[in-house]
C-alpha cells in the first residue's frame, strides 16, 4: 500500500479515503489495548488488497467448482499447508469468514441439532458462540457450562468433571473470550474421554502464544480446534478449522457447500503470508513478549491496587473490576477512549450489572506488543489506565494523560512507511 495506490480511492471516493485516512490516524495516536486486536504486517495488508479478491473458487484446491483457479489453488494450498506445519495439526481447513462461522461449521459436521454441549459460562469469559441464547448456538443446540471458581476466579477441572459427568455432552469446549489463565487441555481430554464426548478449543484469543509455543498446545488433546486468525495470531480477519484427520471430510462438508459459498481467496492468500510470519524463528520471541508485557502491565494494575481478577495472567488479557471506581464499563470504556487507551467493556464473573454496562474493562498486549512498547511503556501504561478512572470527572487530569498517552505513540509510530495523502 502507497501514496499512488491510495490516491485512486482519494480520486474515486473521497469518503471511504477520508474513513481510511481517519482510521489509520486513529490507530496511530491511541494505544490498542482491546485484547482481540493487532496490527498485520503490509505484506498481510497487501495480500488482503489484492486481486484474488475478484476469483470464484468454490470448492476446494483441484475441486473447484469454477475454472481458472490454478494460481487461487497455489495460494490456498500453501495456506493448509502452512498452518498444518505451524499448529501440528492433521487437517486444516483454512475457508472459514470468521471465529463465528469455524465454530458453526464444526458443530454442524460433528453433531446433531440439539445435542448438549459442554462449555464456558459467558459470564464468566465464554463467547456468544459458546452457547447465548440469541446466538445460533444457543438456539440449535443445548448448552449448558462449567464457570470459574468464586475465590480464585480459575478453572476447577474438579468442577468441569463433575459437569461433564451430570451433563454427559456429545462435545465439551475448551477456550473463551475473557479468561487470562491457560487452559489445562490434557485434564480436558481426559474428561472428555470419561463421558465419551468429543474435545474441541476454541483458542481464537491464544492461537498466537499457541503457535509462537508459550502456551500450553491443545492440538495434542483435541478433536477439533477452531480459531481467528487476527488476534494474538496477527493476521487478517477470518477463522480456520483444525482437527483430526478423520474428521476431515465431515468438516469440509460443513463449511462448503454446508455454511459458505465462495470462499475469500484474498484472505486466505492474506492467511497464508500470516502462517510464513509465524512460522519466522521471531515470532517466538513476539509471542513471548506479548506475555511478558501482560505480566508487567498486570504488576503496574496491582501496584496501583487495581483489582485484576485471578490475581494476574498467563497469557495476552487482563480483565479488571472497576466497581471500586464507582462506575460501569460503559463510561470507563468511553473516558479511557478520550485519553487514547482502547479498551473493551466486559462482563466480570459474577458481575451484578448487565452486559450493556458491566463493572468489567478487558485488556490485552497483543497489538502494543506488535507495535514495539515494552516494560517500561506497561508500567507507565497501568498508572495512566487507574489515573484515568481515578481522575473521570478531572478535565485538567485526563488532559495530561492524554498528552502523556500521545507520547508514548509518538515514540512507536505505527505504519510509519504509509504514504496516506492529507
Ligand atoms: N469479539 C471477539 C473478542 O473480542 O473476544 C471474540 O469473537
Amino acid at each position: 500500500m502507497n501514496g499512488r495506490f491510495m490516491s485512486d480511492i482519494m480520486n474515486v471516493d473521497p469518503e471511504i479515503y477520508t474513513v481510511l485516512l481517519n482510521e489509520l490516524n486513529r490507530g496511530r495516536d491511541g494505544l490498542e489495548m482491546i485484547a482481540s486486536e493487532n496490527y498485520v504486517s503490509k505484506a498481510v495488508l497487501q495480500a488482503a488488497g489484492s486481486v484474488l479478491t475478484n476469483k470464484y473458487s468454490e470448492g476446494y484446491p483441484s475441486k473447484r467448482y469454477y475454472g481458472g483457479n490454478e494460481f487461487i489453488d497455489i495460494a490456498e494450498n500453501l495456506a493448509i499447508d502452512r498452518a498444518k506445519q505451524l499448529f501440528g495439526a492433521e487437517y486444516v481447513n483454512v475457508q472459514p469468514h470468521a471465529g463465528s462461522q469455524a465454530n458453526m461449521e464444526t458443530y454442524f459436521a460433528l453433531l446433531n441439532l440439539g445435542d448438549t454441549i459442554l462449555g464456558m459460562s459467558l459470564d464468566h469469559g465464554g463467547h456468544l458462540t459458546h452457547g447465548h441464547k440469541v446466538n445460533f448456538s444457543g438456539q440449535f443446540y443445548k448448552f449448558s457450562s462449567y464457570g470459574v471458581d468464586p475465590e480464585t476466579k480459575m478453572l476447577d477441572m474438579d468442577v468441569v468433571r463433575k459437569r461433564a459427568l451430570e451433563e454427559k455432552p456429545k462435545l465439551i469446549l475448551a477456550g473463551f473470550s475473557a479468561y487470562s489463565r491457560t487452559l489445562d487441555f490434557k485434564a480436558f481430554k481426559e474428561i472428555a474421554d470419561e463421558v465419551g464426548a468429543i474435545l474441541m478449543a476454541d483458542i481464537a484469543h491464544i492461537a498466537g502464544l499457541v503457535a509462537g509455543k508459550v502456551h500450553p498446545d491443545p492440538i495434542p488433546y483435541c478433536d477439533v480446534v477452531t480459531t481467528t486468525t487476527h488476534k494474538t495470531l496477527r493476521g487478517p480477519r477470518g477463522a480456520i478449522i483444525m482437527a483430526k484427520e478423520a474428521h476431515g471430510t465431515a468438516i469440509n462438508k460443513a463449511v462448503f457447500p454446508g455454511m459458505q459459498g465462495g470462499p475469500l481467496e484474498h484472505i486466505i492468500a492474506a492467511k497464508a503470508v500470516c502462517f510464513k510470519e509465524a512460522l519466522d524463528p521471531s515470532f517466538k520471541e513476539y509471542a513471548q513478549k506479548v506475555i511478558n508485557n501482560a505480566k508487567f502491565l498486570a504488576d503496574s494494575l496491582l501496584d496501583q491496587d487495581a483489582e485484576v481478577i485471578s490475581g494476574g495472567t498467563d497469557n495476552h488479557l487482563l480483565l479488571i473490576d472497576i466497581s471500586k471506581y464507582g462506575i460501569g464499563g460503559k463510561i470507563a470504556e468511553k473516558t479511557l477512549d478520550g485519553v487514547g487507551i482502547f479498551t473493551n467493556k466486559n462482563m466480570i464473573p459474577f458481575d451484578q450489572r448487565t452486559p450493556f454496562d458491566p463493572s468489567g474493562i478487558r485488556i490485552g498486549t497483543a497489538a502494543l506488543t506488535t507495535r514495539g512498547l515494552g516494560k517500561n511503556e506497561m508500567i507507565e501504561i497501568g498508572e495512566l489506565f487507574v489515573q484515568t478512572l481515578v481522575n473521570i470527572e478531572n478535565k485538567e487530569k485526563l488532559q495530561k494523560i492524554k498528552e502523556n498517552v500521545a507520547e508514548i505513540c509518538n515514540n512507536y509510530p505505527l505504519y510509519p512507511e504509509f504514504e496516506y495523502l492529507k
